[in-house]
């Protein structure tokens, strides 16, 4: 009989780890995915797996070494993938310790339960690093080798996270590797993060539900892709035949301003874009108004604007398509879905939280 797959998921409950989820399950794996206590039990993204035989929850914290070793000891994975993550940058800003303590001890943490249960030699872990480390770019397009310039709370605590898996590959001979991942996005990303902020508001702004949405940086590049093709790629690191690490990344790029200029058409806005800097506005030219300001709120206090990633190792190496879903079919992915979500949140009467008009009256970055 062949050694049955169990797969240890830190950060199921977020959009990446709600994915990987589903692909392992979809692969046969045993899926076991650790939560952390909340006031509200709401776990949106996997309330379709939950009660499924093969999948199952366990609390632990990523702040609480014992709850790990426990977990770990428990479960004996013979996969981790470690997605936990306070993830949003401009919020590193205003928790780093929390953010130092989840994204760069949390990882080692996690080793360490490894060691503890005497797994080295069994579990293969996967850490989900970033794009971020790039930060103030030394060079464009990044791939393996480029330099790193860490430009945030976020990205130095990821560093770390980086380099003490490294370490540990090096010093105790285990099968740990970290992905590289630029921005990958989907129906799923929190509403917080630019791309979803941009498409719900579209749409809300199309049904007549939002009057303005209020953006930081539009000059700003990145490199997205769709989340559901990089959790494969979460997989396929773990399946070669040496723990190494690669850049996932589309090899394409664009503005801040380009993704919300396709994302208003889709949702049946045509922008004119007039004025620059704080100034700088989106206009509905069919009527006129401004739909899209600047607010200096969302500026961050260093911010990474040139994100560009070269997905050619990946590419060679694990057999991995970079190009399966384009950014025109991915925002037209984001925007159909959430003027579907504001329709239906309309006809059922469903009391949303204050989120949008907090984001509107920029109260929540
Ligand atoms: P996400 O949606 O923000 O999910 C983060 C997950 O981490 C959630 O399940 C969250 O749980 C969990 N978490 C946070 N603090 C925790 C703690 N103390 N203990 C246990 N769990 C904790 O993030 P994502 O977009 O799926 O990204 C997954 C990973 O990839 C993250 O590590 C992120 O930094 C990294 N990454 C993401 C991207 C991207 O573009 N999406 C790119 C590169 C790297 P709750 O639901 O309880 O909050
Ligand atoms: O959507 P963002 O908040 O994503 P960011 O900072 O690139 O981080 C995401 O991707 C990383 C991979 O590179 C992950 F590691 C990380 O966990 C996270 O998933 O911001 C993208 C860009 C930034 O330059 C930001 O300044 O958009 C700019 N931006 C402009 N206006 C805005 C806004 N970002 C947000 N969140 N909100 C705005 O109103």
């Amino acid at each position: 009989m062949s050694t049955p797959h169990i797969a240890l998921i830190t950060g199921v409950t977020g959009q990446d780890g709600s994915y990987l989820s589903e692909f392992l399950l979809d692969k046969g794996y045993e899926v076991h995915g650790l939560i952390r206590r909340s006031s509200v039990d709401f776990r949106e993204r996997i309330a379709h797996l939950e009660g499924k035989p093969h999948f199952h929850l366990h609390y632990a914290d990523m702040t609480d070494s014992m709850s790990l070793v426990k977990l770990i000891g428990m479960v004996r994975p013979t996969e981790i993938y470690n997605l936990a993550a306070q993830s949003h940058v401009q919020v590193s800003f205003d928790a780093p310790e929390f953010t130092a303590d989840v994204d760069a001890i949390g990882v080692l943490r996690i080793l360490e339960a490894v060691r503890t249960n005497h797994l080295e030699a069994t579990c293969r872990i996967y850490q989900a690093s970033t794009s971020e480390l790039y930060g103030k770019v030394e060079e464009v397009p990044q791939n393996e080798q480029t330099p790193f310039h860490p430009y945030s709370p976020y990205a130095v605590a990821k560093l770390y996270g980086y380099w003490i898996v490294k370490e540990y590959r090096e010093a105790y001979h285990m099968f740990c590797c970290s992905g590289i991942l630029f921005n990958h996005e989907s129906e799923r990303r929190g509403e917080t993060f630019v791309t979803r902020k941009i498409t719900l508001a579209a749409a809300r702004i199309a049904q007549g539900k939002q009057d303005c949405l209020y953006l930081g940086n539009l000059d700003s590049l990145r490199d997205w892709g769709y989340a559901k093709d990089y959790v494969e790629c979460m997989w396929l690191i773990l399946q070669h035949d040496k723990p190494e690490d690669f850049v996932i990344a589309t090899g394409v790029q664009h503005t801040v301003r380009e993704f919300a200029t396709l994302a208003f058409r889709y949702a049946g806005i045509n922008l004119r874009w007039e004025g620059a800097g704080v100034d700088e506005k989106g206009i509905d030219q069919a009527t006129g108004k401004v739909v899209v300001a600047v607010s200096p709120d969302f500026y961050r206090p260093t911010d990474v604007v040139n994100l560009l990633g070269d997905p050619t190792k990946a590419k060679n190496e694990l057999g991995w398509n970079p190009q399966s879903t384009s950014f025109e079919r991915l925002v037209e992915i984001m925007v159909s879905h959430d003027v579907r979500k504001v329709a239906a949140d309309h006809v059922a009467g469903v009391m949303r939280t204050n989120l949008a008009e907090y984001l509107e009256k920029g109260l929540v970055k």
